[in-house]
């Protein structure tokens, strides 16, 4: 292929015919249609494509600003709108979920299964008091069963929030006491790698860490069966819950503003913050996206490869496929285990059709695949491809065209998905049967979507010249709320230099001077992306310095990273003479062991560089931009003129 080829790609003709969204024109309809009746555009795709109990009368309210309200006096249930809504238009015996676990092991259920496992958990929670408006954290591996558990939360009006199985005991404390749980599901173990994870333990040391009270019960999915502890009278296993249940649930009809589940996600400062999602506009969105962005046929087999800890999981997992009535992989495991061949030899077995997945995991993957020749893609029949995905950071040109011709066969589309945990689904992404693609630009905005480029004072900049992203009206899948925060909210997403009128993504962009194609230029503010996780600086800074018999003060930078994108670096002063030699290095464990015990293991820094102060200004603030240049590698050039202490920018710039 040569240079020219791949500038531009443009949809196959057989594609483009083929597709929901057929081509750019019926693209500019749909997004002519939003721009003159905006509410009526919404209001139009949310009676397609849901079905209401109540149908709904008000389409928007910003008599709050920004408390937005969408489709407020319509009622409906997610998980009817998931499963028996299937079952109802005859697709009971379709495969609904393809489950494989890290071992290899296979199991498959059809609609109507899904429907009685989460009709008989959903009827469990409630004998268990559980009723609408309750909170119920997950913290569980990829199974059937989590997907199955968060439907069952929806399906009773509980508020799920999912907690990632890479967070350590003290996050999973901090996530139960913030959202006042009554219940946590979690599993014996969880199998990953072929390594196992003590979850149940896990949670067990949560709860002991105090600040858990509103924790009535365990509820605990046997995955291995080995032992494990169990309290009496608070735990109990999920095959107990469920044993002699009905198989039948009558949904509870929740309004379209109710919260569907809490998420907990990273901003620059302070903690994780709960972003709330409703009912009705976060659904509309998760089906619309499915069904425009990843073009979803009823033959099709779709896999995402994100875990249902993270927003990807919930919209592109348990509620996007589901909803339109989607065959879907659900993987235990992770890319590189028995081997890098492994999502590969997936696609092959299962047929995959439509394959969705992280920049940071391709970029692992060519890396495995240029070293053996048995784990590149040529060695495994990838023809049931007809469409992959990206997301989670900036995908870049290299990565793209290699994912593009040797996954995709050179024949496939790649939507480079743009959007965020506020955001509910995809925001500025290519449509395939419509976009033509360039690498490394996530194209357009999604129909409906006003997203642009503003400056520091919200005036919009001309095409070719960078900014802030905002998006100038809400839309239905926005973020509701900060749980508990509402001010934060504001300030977060709202904030006053913008007079409140703006959604402020905290990314910058640049759209092209020629076609107005975005490119995400990266956060703009203190949080990190590693391997397409988003991660505070302050909450590893707040970790490291938790450390209080070694650390007297930390700064934590990203630095660019070939395969996880941005690496974390941490620059300490501890409270005892700079280490050099293998005293460093034992340091530098023990603190990436105590971070990783304060938030998981994905928090870990890679770089820890010890100094006996950090570079400051007069006034005593940090200077981050020199330690970026710092963690680079590079000289300094920058003027250092205001620095109180120039002399530590070359003892923080050794390693030891
Ligand atoms: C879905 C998700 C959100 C942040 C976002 C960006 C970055 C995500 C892309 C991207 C460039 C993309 N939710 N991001 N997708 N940057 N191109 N296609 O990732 O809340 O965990 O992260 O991720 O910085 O603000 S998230």
């Amino acid at each position: 292929m040569s240079e020219a080829d791949i500038k531009l790609y443009n949809p196959s003709a057989a594609a483009q015919a083929a597709a929901h969204v057929s081509g750019m024109a019926a693209y500019q309809a749909l997004v002519d249609e939003a721009e003159r009746d905006y509410e009526g555009y919404w209001a139009r795709l949310a009676r397609e494509m849901l079905a209401w109990k109540t149908p709904f009368t008000k389409v928007l309210n910003s008599d709050n600003s920004p408390f937005f309200k969408w489709f407020e006096d319509g009622t409906l249930n997610a998980s009817y709108n998931c499963l028996d809504r299937n079952v109802e238009r005859g697709l009971g015996d379709k495969t609904a979920i393809i489950f494989e676990a890290d071992g290899g092991e296979v199991t498959k259920v059809t609609y109507s299964e899904l429907l009685t496992k989460t009709s008989q958990i959903a009827n469990g929670l409630k004998s268990l008091g559980i009723v609408k408006g309750d909170r119920v954290v997950i913290y569980i591996s990829m199974s059937i069963d989590g997907v199955a558990a968060m439907q069952a939360c929806a399906r009773i009006g509980a508020t799920h929030s999912v907690v990632f199985g890479g967070f350590s005991a003290q996050s999973l404390r901090d996530r139960i006491e913030d959202t006042g749980a009554k219940a946590v599901i979690t599993a014996d173990f969880q199998v990953r790698g072929g390594k196992q994870l003590a979850l149940k333990s896990i949670v067990d040391e949560a709860i002991a860490l105090g600040g858990c009270e509103s924790i009535r019960n365990v509820v605990v999915v046997k995955r291995t069966g080995a032992p494990i502890n169990m309290t009496a009278g608070r735990d109990l296993w999920m095959d107990e819950l469920t044993a002699g249940q009905s198989t039948t649930c009558e949904p509870t009809w929740v309004e379209a503003e109710h919260p569907l589940f809490l998420l907990y996600t990273s901003g620059s400062t302070g903690k994780p913050k709960g972003v709330q999602h409703s009912t009705g506009g976060y659904l509309l969105h998760a089906a619309l996206t499915t069904k425009w962005t990843f073009d979803l046929k009823a033959d099709d087999v779709f896999w995402c490869t994100a875990d249902i800890g993270w927003v990807t999981g919930h919209t592109y997992i348990t509620y996007g496929p589901l909803a339109l009535g989607g065959t879907e992989i659900v993987f235990e495991g992770v890319p590189t285990y028995p081997d890098a061949g492994r999502f590969w030899k997936m696609i092959q077995d299962h047929k995959v059709s439509i394959f969705y997945t992280a920049p940071t995991a391709i970029r692992s993957l060519i890396k495995a695949a240029e070293a053996n020749d048995a784990v590149h893609p040529k060695s495994y029949d990838l023809s049931s491809l007809r469409l992959l995905g990206s997301v989670g950071e900036p995908i870049n040109p290299a990565a793209w065209e290699w994912y593009h011709l040797h996954v995709g066969g050179g024949r496939c589309p790649i939507v480079d998905t743009f959007w965020q945990t506020e955001t509910g689904g995809h925001m500025i992404t290519p449509l395939p049967g419509a976009t033509p693609l360039v690498p490394g630009s996530c194209t357009l905005p999604f129909p409906g979507i006003q997203a642009t480029v503003v400056d520091e004072t919200g005036k919009e900049v001309p095409w070719g010249q960078g900014g802030i992203l905002v998006v100038k009206k809400p839309w239905p899948s926005m973020i509701r709320n900060i749980w508990g925060d509402p001010e934060r909210f504001k300030k977060s997403y709202y904030p006053e230099d913008f007079k409140g009128q703006l959604y402020l993504a905290g990314d910058g962009a640049i759209r092209d001077a020629k076609n107005g194609y975005f490119t995400i230029t990266g956060r703009i503010d203190d949080v990190l992306n590693v391997s397409g996780h988003r991660m505070g600086t302050m909450e590893i800074e707040s970790a490291l310095v938790s450390c209080t018999e070694l650390v007297a003060e930390a700064a934590v930078v990203g630095r660019p990273d070939d395969t996880t994108g941005e690496a974390i670096c941490a620059f300490v002063v501890l409270k005892r003479p700079l280490p050099v030699g293998d005293e460093a290095k034992a340091i530098a464990k023990q603190l990436r062991d105590h971070v990783g015990k304060e938030i998981g293991p994905i928090a870990k820094p890679k770089d820890i560089r010890f100094g006996e102060n950090l570079p400051k200004t007069r006034s005593g603030k940090i200077m981050r931009r020199l330690l970026r240049s710092i963690a680079k590698g590079e000289t300094i050039t920058q003027d250092t003129s205001t620095l109180e202490n120039p002399a530590i920018l070359g003892q923080l710039g050794q390693n030891y």
